[in-house]
């Protein structure tokens, strides 16, 4: 980075050396804060660059203190850099956010083009906790992951990138941890840990199987301990597998390689085909990420339902013959329904349903032109694409689109924000009052009257807490 430092000026009479103006023009710019660390930099020049910082409108603090917003420091080391941090933190207040420690060519940079210019590692930053995140998974460590998960979703909320620590002030979900990523990366490009992470053989194993079809991080832990790291060592082992794995691992360059927008469109079309075939006026809903916009992505979603309560009734098995004889489906594994069953144990995540559905391997015919994972393909050529179907009341249809449009996360908050600040229930079945149902123990359903009620009172897993002076019944909300 080149260092664009002015000219020296000769100090003008009556302005003491290393002082700044006696009335400097007001900061121009709101959220920078400047200390100059001397250590290095010695005394005079700390002045001369302070005296040019605060002609240039910048706001340069003397004393090291919560206002601080960026820490210039000169030839000093991302260690030393971290360990001055670290000695000043600890007689810091509590809540106090770390400032952006940054090496001198940031400050003459931006004294040069006359504003703080930004540090981009917005994406640096985002994936830096996602990777975090990914890697408290893989551990089973689910507090960690989503203290990650939500402060890299914070990042991607912002309206514009984070420049500087200080910018993170007042922002939820950033505790230490997240903080301390972001300053390593802001200031040095990359975080150590984050770094670590990515190398490690474990990290990079555990990505590797929970990627394969059927296979989630129970297992993929379990073949790490006994020593699998790659795909060969598993084919070599197939008493191990499931036949879903067997599959999985069969069409694993396919399935690894993600789907585009125009495959899931291509796709819509086949499944549009069998729905009608199956069943005149029944409909075919594009979810997941691409109802989202995302361009690509692992599989694709479908919602089937029927505009008339109950007529999706054995609809899937129906449409899943037709695309059978078609040729259409390389593997497929059913689950029916077990809506309002209440003997039946939640172990899924809490974000799971209980709709009847098919996890599918389509066999997708591709254009003769089309290009998968960067290998032109001949004539009559096709591609293993994961799908999903899933068979929804039409009643519950609104909850189920939304429950299955994602993202993970963001289904996951919004159920949280529904049960801890409104009192209400969000799943991908229904919403309802948690105060008027609470002493119901009925099946959850909608009657005639359009009327929801609950039960069992452990739906997606969430208990439902007993309150005084419930009223009996419940409404829609
Ligand atoms: N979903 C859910 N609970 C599940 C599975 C899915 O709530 N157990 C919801 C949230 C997801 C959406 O359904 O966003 C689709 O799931 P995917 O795993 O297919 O995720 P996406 O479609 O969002 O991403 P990708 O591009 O990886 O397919
Ligand atoms: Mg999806």
């Amino acid at each position: 980075m080149a260092q664009v430092l002015p000219k020296r000026r000769r100090v003008r009479p009556g302005t003491p050396s290393g002082a700044a103006p006696s009335v400097p023009p007001p900061a121009r710019f709101p959220g920078v804060a400047i200390y100059l660390v001397e250590s290095r930099m010695g005394r005079s020049r700390r002045a001369f660059l302070t005296r040019l910082a605060l002609s240039k409108g910048f706001s340069v603090l003397d004393a090291y203190s919560p206002e601080v917003t960026h820490v210039v420091m000169e030839q000093t080391s991302a260690a030393e850099a971290i360990a001055w941090q670290e000695h000043k933190a600890a007689s810091a207040p509590p809540g106090w956010t770390y400032p952006a420690l940054l090496d001198v060519s940031w400050f003459t940079e931006s004294m040069a083009v006359g504003r703080p210019v930004p540090v981009e590692h917005r994406h640096h930053l985002e994936e830096a906790l996602e990777t975090l995140a990914e890697a408290a998974g893989f551990e089973g460590s689910e507090g960690r992951l989503l203290s990650f998960c939500r402060a890299a979703s914070v990042l991607k909320a912002l309206p514009s990138p984070i420049t500087a620590l200080s910018q993170l002030q007042g922002l939820p979900h950033f505790g230490a941890h997240s903080s301390r990523v972001v300053q390593e990366v802001l200031e040095y490009g990359a975080c150590e840990e984050v770094e670590r992470v990515r190398c490690s053989e474990r990290y990079q194993t555990m990505k590797l199987f929970t990627q394969i079809f059927g296979v989630g991080v129970k297992t993929a832990d379990q073949w790490y301990r006994e020593g699998l790291r790659t795909l060969d060592d598993l084919r070599k082992q197939p008493q191990k597998l499931t036949q879903q794995q067997k599959i999985g691992l069969q069409h694993h360059q396919d399935l690894a390689t993600p789907v585009q927008q125009e495959e899931a469109q291509a796709l819509q079309q086949l499944v549009e085909a069998a729905v009608q075939q199956a069943l005149p006026g029944a409909t075919v809903t594009l979810t997941g990420g691409f109802r989202r916009g995302k361009l690509q992505g692992h599989d694709v979603d479908f919602l089937l339902t029927h505009p008339q309560e109950g007529q999706e009734a054995g609809l899937l098995p129906r449409v899943m013959h037709h695309l059978q004889n078609q040729g259409l489906i390389l593997y497929h594994l059913y689950q029916h329904s077990h809506f309002g069953d209440p003997t039946r144990k939640v172990r899924q995540s809490h974000t799971m349903d209980f709709f009847e559905r098919n996890f599918c391997i389509f066999r997708l015919p591709l254009p003769p032109e089309a290009a998968v994972g960067g290998f032109q393909r001949h004539c009559g050529a096709w591609k293993a694409v994961r799908v999903d179907l899933v068979v929804t009341p039409i009643s519950q249809f609104p909850f189920a689109l939304l429950g299955w449009t994602g993202s993970k996360h963001f289904e996951r908050e919004l159920r949280c924000f529904s049960r801890r600040e409104k009192g209400l229930c969000l799943s991908s079945h229904a919403l309802f009052d948690l105060k008027q149902v609470c002493c119901q123990g009925l099946a959850l359903g909608r009657g005639n009257t359009g009327i929801w009620v609950l039960g069992p009172p452990s739906l997606n897993g969430t208990s439902i807490p007993k309150t005084s002076g419930a009223k009996s019944g419940s409404n829609p909300v």
